[in-house]
């Protein structure tokens, strides 16, 4: 079970021809939580929801749903980078605003995929 899934996180970035873009940051793996879990739906061409307020320094886990289209959720200042739906990543915000956005160019409405998160 467990192989498999590392086998699946392996070839689907190959099969989408995005090697090179993931990190390889080990909070970020399907399923992992901890904390409040918190869904951000990416559709053609929005973030719902696109403002999101999270309790700082505690763990709270992102989690990425892909409702339509291909999108990722990236928040550089939180060491976030989901690609896929179901992707999931445990952070620990100092307060503060991070922004975050869709790094795949997906469509005519990519420069809209963007929303922030406000951690207090
Ligand atoms: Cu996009």
């Amino acid at each position: 079970m467990r192989k498999g899934m590392i086998t699946l996180a392996i070839a689907m970035p190959l099969m989408l021809g995005l090697v090179g873009c993931a990190g390889g940051n080990q909070s970020q793996q399907a399923g992992k939580t901890s904390g409040q879990v918190i869904e951000i739906s990416a559709s053609n061409f929005q973030f719902q929801p696109n403002k999101i307020e999270i309790p700082a320094n505690k763990d709270v886990t992102l989690k990425l749903k892909v409702a339509n289209g291909i999108h990722s959720l990236e928040a550089p200042g939180l060491d976030v980078n989901l690609q896929e739906d179901g992707q999931t990543a445990v952070v620990r915000a100092k307060p503060g605003t991070y922004p975050f956005f869709c790094n795949i160019p997906c469509g005519t409405g990519h420069g809209k995929m963007k929303g922030t998160i406000v951690a207090k």
